[in-house]
């Protein structure tokens, strides 16, 4: 099995962690040469969009998904849900709150040529949405129980998203939320979120590099 991946995405990263903290026979590749406009990739993902995970059965894509279709599909790996039934809702709310809240804005911001109303917009909508996390998170712990699951593999990604992008802008936007910003510094340390923070710090060197 298979996993279109780039090291920077954050939706490709947060699968990435679950792969690596579930130890999954699944192999990374990268999209083919000018995958947004090419034709066989679009067969596999009709959103034209990374990750994607290629099946026996066929491609199947949305990240959020992908997590929790690897939950299911290798039962006999550590799992990344929490027991608890309400935790585990808290889990896909995590996610989705990420999804809805997070990452539109911080992708509007991470464009080059957003214009000055539509940036302070982005702006605005992504300290909200980590305003939120304020009273959602634990501070310096995981977000549910006391082990990585699916809500951190998706948190950890988009909050060192934002921090890059609110780097390139000048800007604060996660540190003045302390607790969020506690929960990020303490995921950094975990073995499987620190080794895709660093693929994503390496792919982020070489595009600065290749331009
Ligand atoms: N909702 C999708 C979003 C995936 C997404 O937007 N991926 C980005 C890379 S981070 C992408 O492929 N963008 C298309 C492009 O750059 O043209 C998911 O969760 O998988």
């Amino acid at each position: 099995m298979d996993l279109i991946s780039l090291p920077v995405s954050p939706f490709a990263a947060r699968v990435r962690i679950a792969i690596y903290a579930k130890g999954l026979p699944i192999d990374l590749i990268p999209p083919p040469a000018g995958w947004r406009d090419n034709r066989h990739f679009r067969d596999l993902s009709p959103t034209g969009r990374i990750p994607v995970l290629l099946e026996d059965r066929g491609p199947l894509w949305e990240s959020a998904v992908l997590l929790e279709y690897l939950e299911e599909r290798f039962p006999e790996a550590p799992s990344l849900m929490p027991i608890d039934v309400f935790d585990r809702a808290m889990a896909r709310l995590l996610v989705r709150h990420v999804d809805l809240y997070l990452m539109p804005s911080m992708v509007a911001l991470a464009k080059p040529r957003t214009d000055a109303a539509s940036a302070r917009r982005a702006v605005e909508e992504l300290l909200n949405g980590v305003a939120m996390l304020e009273d959602l998170l634990p501070g310096p712990a995981y977000a549910l129980c006391d082990r990585l699951t699916i809500a951190d593999c998706a948190l950890a990604p988009a909050l060192f998203a934002i921090g890059v992008t609110a780097e390139r802008l000048g800007m604060d936007l996660i540190a003045p939320a302390s607790i969020t910003e506690a929960y990020a510094q303490f995921l950094r340390r975990d073995q499987h979120v620190e080794r895709v923070i660093d693929e994503m710090q390496e792919g982020l060197r070489h595009l600065v590099q290749v331009g």
